[in-house]
């Protein structure tokens, strides 16, 4: 049987429990997931040799990694062709674009500066988000920016901030869709603190400055990223989750981010998307798979990976929330990591399309939970698996399990001529 043939099997059994297979597809394609810039090279960028910062790390050494903006704009186009759906692409502003000689730095960047993206996402149809780089740099002092108590520091990065705001309006202006602009820093410490208050009105107060820029707040979304801790901040991280909920709460139109590996290994953010949707109109994530800490391993078709989907998909939140994808891995192919990453979000969204939802929440409203169990095990089993193929197959994109042949394809003629 080909894939149609078992599309055509499978949509009967669907609709069989009033599941609309065409509309969940319909849906699905036109839904942005934005992808990020950062797994092609191991969050390096482009504007400083400085070593990665702010309690985050890649481990691994798979060669091939982009070095260049041409290498990347090749490497996220393959990722493009290989992955169905709606896209955009997630910029931090380290990897910003400058002319041949030029170099600003993060305090005096300008849009201009990322004009390559804004091509780049024309000539792709893709997109796009955009994040000040607040790491990776020789103003981070004791690992503190918006927080630290030198000023000449805290105003240098403040002013980062600003440039960003310019620029994420800047790309909603070119593209003419809503830009996400993230403010996530590492600013923490590695031991006990003796005050954890100032740090924390310091980083209030930046970010009240740095939002006073102006934007169009229909067209840029600036969202706060929380965390809990990172490697060498283990003891005490400025912008936690209180932290950040509270200044999205306490500040219109801010948007609290949650990257489900910035929690404690047993919350999950599926119960928390629903807990802010009941009071934010918008809200924003980071996708990653976090094993034991904050690890950003490849996003997996995974149970909590499923279960944040269905609390999107289930509350028709798919208007409300921002998907972006965060995680890298730098020890095995990063085209095949981003890949299997993106496939996967999408995988989790469409199997949400597919749940009979209505139908299992019903039970549970009429206190039918013996039933609502036996149902929920039974269509876990129902034919999935013949949807996204033919999903595939619409959106033009390999449906077969040998796409990573293609990834290892590219390897031998591209990625291994870089040395
Ligand atoms: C770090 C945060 C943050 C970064 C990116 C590169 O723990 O998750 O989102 O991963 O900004
Ligand atoms: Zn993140």
């Amino acid at each position: 049987m080909n894939n149609r043939e078992m599309y055509l099997l499978a949509k009967e059994k669907y609709a069989s429990v009033g599941v609309d297979t065409e509309k969940a597809m319909d849906e699905l394609a036109d839904i942005p997931v934005s992808l990020h810039c950062w797994q092609g090279d191991d969050v390096h960028g482009f504007d400083s040799d400085s070593p990665l910062s702010g309690g985050i790390q890649t481990t691994g050494n798979y060669p091939g990694a982009a070095r260049d903006p041409e290498e990347l704009f090749a490497d996220i186009k393959k990722v493009l062709e290989l992955t169905p759906g709606k896209k955009k692409i997630n910029v931090h502003s380290s990897y910003a674009v400058f002319d041949k000689g030029q170099h600003r730095n993060r305090n005096e960047i300008l849009p201009e500066d990322f004009k390559a993206w804004v091509d780049f996402a024309k000539e792709t149809g893709t997109g796009l988000d955009f994040n000040p780089t607040f790491f990776g740099h020789e103003m981070v002092k004791d690992g503190l920016t918006l927080t630290s108590p030198d000023d000449s520091v805290r105003n240098f990065w403040i002013d980062h901030g600003k440039a960003s705001v310019r620029i994420a309006q800047y790309f909603a202006e070119q593209l003419g869709e809503p830009c996400v602009l993230n403010f996530w820093i590492g600013d923490g410490f590695k031991d006990i603190p003796a005050d954890r208050l100032i740090p924390r009105l310091r980083y209030r107060d930046s970010l009240e400055q740095i939002l006073s820029e102006k934007y169009d707040p229909s067209m840029v979304k600036p969202c706060v990223e929380s965390k809990v801790f990172g490697i060498g901040v283990e003891s005490y991280t400025a912008g936690s989750s209180e932290f950040t909920l509270s200044f999205a709460a306490s500040h219109k139109g801010v948007l609290p981010l949650m990257d489900n590996g910035h929690y404690h290994p047993t919350e999950v953010v599926s119960d928390k998307i629903p807990a802010l949707l009941a009071f934010f109109d918008e809200i924003a994530l980071h996708i990653t798979r976090p094993v034991r800490w904050d690890s950003d391993h490849v996003v997996l078709f995974d149970d909590e990976t499923k279960e944040m989907a269905l609390e999107i998909v289930r509350n028709n939140a798919l208007g409300r929330v921002y998907m972006a994808l965060d995680f890298f891995d730098a020890s095995i192919n990063r085209i095949g990591a981003w890949t299997v990453g993106f496939r996967s979000w999408q995988k989790a969204l469409l199997n949400a399309m597919l749940m009979p939802n209505d139908r299992l929440k019903a039970l549970q409203e009429k206190g039918e939970f013996g039933r609502l169990m036996a149902e929920r095990e039974e269509f876990k089993t129902y034919p999935f698996g013949a949807v996204w193929d033919e999903y595939l197959d619409r959106c033009s994109v390999r449906s077969d399990a040998d796409w990573y042949g293609d990834v290892l394809k590219y390897e031998k003629e591209v990625l291994s001529l870089r040395r």
